[in-house]
């Protein structure tokens, strides 16, 4: 049943039918599978499989854009859903997130910030195709625990060594834990730049925020 659930939300990505992705939503969330099962099972398969055909040229941009906006729509559904089983109350920390200059890429930089709300963490996103200095500028003004830094291209990685090298030469390097992530961000790149911590996924995001904040 479920696996039957999950195809419907796969194809419906990668078939560019938005429409049938919020309605294959709303259909696994009636049936009690959970919202992160749902990501991870469904969507995020589907994005992957547009991600491909769309480098080896089988699918152009419009169609990253369609497959976009079905994951987005799925999102206005699952997000209250993920808040609602809001771990803690007491706030874990605070998080000041976006996404690097030159890159667009949204829907894996908030889904880490939804799930860092939910659990417990207050997260200040800026957005993306956001500039070094604004990121430095940030830091200074709202003094967060954690900047979280979202890459998704392997010519926009680079500016995760821009803002940390930003951060030290403003000289408040040692205030803040930088945690980066996106899909071409590898452990071996987080600690080549001096990052403080890396997660491949949302999830790993929160536990790798957990352990920057006991530090
Ligand atoms: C959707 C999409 C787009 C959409 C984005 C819309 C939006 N509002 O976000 C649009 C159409 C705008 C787009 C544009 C482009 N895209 Co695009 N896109 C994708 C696609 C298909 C899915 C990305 C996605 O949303 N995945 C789902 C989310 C949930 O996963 P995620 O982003 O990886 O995030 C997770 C983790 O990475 C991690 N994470 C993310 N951020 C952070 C941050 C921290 C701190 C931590 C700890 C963890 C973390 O946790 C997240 C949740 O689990 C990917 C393919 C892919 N498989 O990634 C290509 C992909 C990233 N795009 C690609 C390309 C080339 C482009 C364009 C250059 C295309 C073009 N010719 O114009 C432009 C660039 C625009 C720009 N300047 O940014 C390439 C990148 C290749 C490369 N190696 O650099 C990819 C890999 C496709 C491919 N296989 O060729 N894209």
């Amino acid at each position: 049943m479920s696996q039957e659930i999950f195809a419907k939300l796969t194809n419906s990505l990668v078939d560019g039918d938005p429409d049938a992705t919020f309605e294959a939503t709303k259909e696994a969330l009636a049936a009690g599978i959970e919202p992160m099962v749902i990501i991870k099972e469904g969507l995020i398969p589907g994005m992957n499989i547009v991600g491909e055909k769309f480098s080896c040229g089988e699918y152009f941009l419009p169609d990253l854009i369609i497959a976009a906006d079905g994951m987005q729509k799925a999102m206005t559904l699952l997000e209250p859903e993920l808040l609602k089983r809001q771990q803690a109350i007491e706030s874990a920390g605070t998080v000041l997130l976006g996404t690097v200059k030159g890159d667009i890429h949204e829907i894996g930089k908030s889904l880490v910030g939804t799930m860092l709300t939910a659990n417990g963490f207050k997260v200040h996103d800026l957005g993306v195709d956001v500039p070094t200095e604004t990121f430095v500028a940030k830091v200074k003004e709202m003094k967060p625990d954690i900047l979280g830094l979202s890459a998704l291209l392997t010519t926009t990685m680079v500016m995760q060594r821009e803002v940390i090298k930003a951060l030290t030469e403003a000289g408040i390097r040692n205030q803040v834990k930088v945690m980066v992530g996106g899909a071409p961000v590898t452990r071996s790149w987080a600690e080549e730049i001096g990052a403080d911590g890396y997660a491949e996924d949302a999830m790993g995001a929160v536990q790798i925020a957990r352990q920057l904040v006991a530090k």
